[in-house]
C-alpha cells in the first residue's frame, strides 16, 4: 500500500476484467489440461473425464476470479462513514452494491451450469455428443458472464474514482481548513505542513481535497484543505456539494478558519464572520479556531480595527477570553506565526481533542465484560495449554 493512500480503502485493488478477458483466460486454460490417465477405462470413459474435467477447470477459473474481484471491495457498511459518504457521491452506493451482488450472485449460477452439463456428460454414450455438451457449458458460460459487462465496466470505474481518494487515517487527530477563496488556506496548509500536500479528485473537477500532515512529537495531526469547497455560504450550494460538505463532518476534530481582512479580499470581513457562524451551525462536533491572515497588508489602525471586530465577533460567539485573546492575526509568509499557530493547534488537539470521548476512548480501550483478562482465565479454561 502506498503510503499515499494508508487509510483509504480502495487504494490497493486491483483493476476489474473485462468480460472477454475473463473469458479468455479460463476457456484457453481449460483447453490447456492434459487427459487424464484412467487405468483399464474405455476410450469413452477417458473422454468423459476429460471434457469433465474442462467444464470444471473453465468454471472454477472464472468463479475464482470473480469471487476475488468482489472480495477486494471494502464491505461499504462496515468502512469509515467519510469513505461511506465520498462513495456515494462519486459512484453511487447502490449501483455499487447491486453490481457487486450480481456478480456475486454468478458465481453459485456458474457452479450450478458446470454440475448440470456434467450430470449431462456423464451420461453421454457417444463421443460427439460429450464435445457438444462441452460446447454448450462453454456457450453458458460465456452468456452469464456477457451479462455481467455493465457491472464489470461500472466497477472498473469506480475503482479508478475512488483508489485516488486520499487516505484519512480516521485514529488521527484531523484539522479542516475552511474560509473563502483567496484568503491564504493552501498557502498556510502548505507552509505548516510536513511534505507535499496530496491532491485528489473530487466531484467536479475544481474541488478537490487536500491532505497535509503536521508531527507534534508522536502525535500525528492530519490536516484538509478544501478547496471549492467550505469557501461559500451554505445557501449558495447544490445537494451534491452539500452531501460533500457533510462528509467532512466525519473527519472534522478542529473547523479551522482562515480570513483575510485586507482590501484585496474577495469578501467583506463581516461576510466572512458570518462564514463562521454557518460552518459551526454546520460542524457542532468540531472545535473551531479563527485565524486571521495577511496582516502584512494592515497598517496599524485597520489592524486595530479588525481585532476588535474579529474579537467582538468571537465574544458574541460564546469563547472564552482567554482563547479569543489567543485567536492568531498572521501572516502566512511568516514562519515564526506558522509556529504560533502551530503551537496552539497542538494546544487545543491535546488539551481539547484527544480528550474528547472520541479519542479518549481509543485511547483508553474499555475491556469488554465478557473478555477475560490474562490472569482471570479459568482453570479449565484450555486454550491456553
Ligand atoms: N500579503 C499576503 N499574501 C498572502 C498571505 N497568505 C497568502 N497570501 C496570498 O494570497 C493569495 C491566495 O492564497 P491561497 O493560499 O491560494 O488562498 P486560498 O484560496 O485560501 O487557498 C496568494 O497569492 C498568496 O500568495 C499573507 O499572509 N500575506
Ligand atoms: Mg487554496
Amino acid at each position: 500500500m502506498s503510503a499515499r493512500n494508508t487509510g483509504n480503502p480502495y487504494a490497493t485493488i486491483k483493476s476489474v476484467e473485462k468480460a472477454q478477458e475473463l473469458l479468455d483466460m479460463a476457456f484457453s486454460k481449460s483447453m490447456k489440461i492434459k487427459p487424464p490417465y484412467i487405468r483399464g477405462g474405455t476410450k469413452l470413459q477417458r473422454q468423459i473425464e476429460f471434457e469433465k474435467n474442462r467444464v470444471n477447470t473453465a468454471a472454477n477459473v472464472l468463479a475464482d476470479r470473480l469471487h476475488r474481484m468482489v472480495n477486494q471491495f471494502p464491505t461499504i457498511d462496515m468502512i469509515h462513514p467519510f469513505y461511506t459518504e465520498l462513495t456515494d457521491i462519486l459512484v453511487g452506493t447502490n449501483q455499487l452494491k447491486r453490481s457487486l451482488g450480481r456478480i456475486y450472485g454468478t458465481i453459485d449460477v456458474i457452479r450450478s451450469v458446470a454440475a448440470e452439463i456434467i450430470m449431462n456428460i456423464n451420461e453421454c454414450t457417444e463421443k460427439d455428443e460429450i464435445k457438444a455438451w462441452r460446447g454448450r457449458a462453454f456457450g453458458r458460460l460465456s452468456d452469464l458472464i456477457y451479462r455481467l459487462r455493465p457491472d464489470l465496466a461500472h466497477l472498473e470505474k469506480a475503482r479508478t474514482t475512488l483508489a485516488v481518494l486520499p487516505g484519512f487515517d480516521p485514529i488521527k487527530p484531523c484539522v479542516v481548513v475552511a474560509g473563502v477563496p483567496n484568503v491564504g488556506k493552501s498557502s498556510f496548509v502548505s507552509a505548516a505542513t510536513s511534505g507535499k500536500p496530496e491532491v485528489a479528485a473530487y466531484p467536479f473537477t475544481t474541488k478537490k481535497l487536500v491532505f497535509g500532515h503536521i508531527n507534534f512529537g508522536f502525535l500525528q495531526v492530519q490536516f484538509c484543505d478544501t478547496p471549492g469547497l467550505l469557501d461559500r455560504s451554505l445557501r449558495e450550494r447544490n445537494d451534491i456539494e452539500l452531501q460533500a460538505i457533510a462528509a467532512l463532518k466525519h473527519i472534522s476534530d478542529v473547523l479551522l478558519i482562515v480570513i483575510d481582512p485586507s482590501t484585496a479580499a474577495t469578501y467583506t470581513l463581516e461576510q466572512q464572520l458570518e462564514l463562521v457562524d454557518e460552518f459551526t451551525d454546520f460542524y457542532p462536533g468540531a472545535e473551531l479556531m479563527v485565524i486571521v491572515n495577511k496582516v502584512d497588508l494592515l497598517d496599524e489602525d485597520t489592524r486595530a480595527e479588525v481585532e476588535e471586530k474579529v474579537r467582538g465577533f468571537l465574544a458574541d460567539y460564546g469563547l472564552s477570553d482567554e482563547e479569543i485573546e489567543g485567536t492568531p492575526f498572521i501572516s502566512s509568509f511568516a514562519s515564526e506565526d506558522i509556529g504560533r499557530v502551530k503551537l496552539m493547534i497542538e494546544h487545543l488537539v491535546k488539551n481539547k481533542v484527544l480528550k474528547s470521548s472520541k479519542f479518549k476512548d481509543m485511547v483508553n480501550p474499555q475491556i469488554a465484560e465478557d473478555q477475560y483478562l490474562l490472569e482471570e482465565l479459568p482453570e479449565d479454561h484450555d486454550f491456553i495449554r
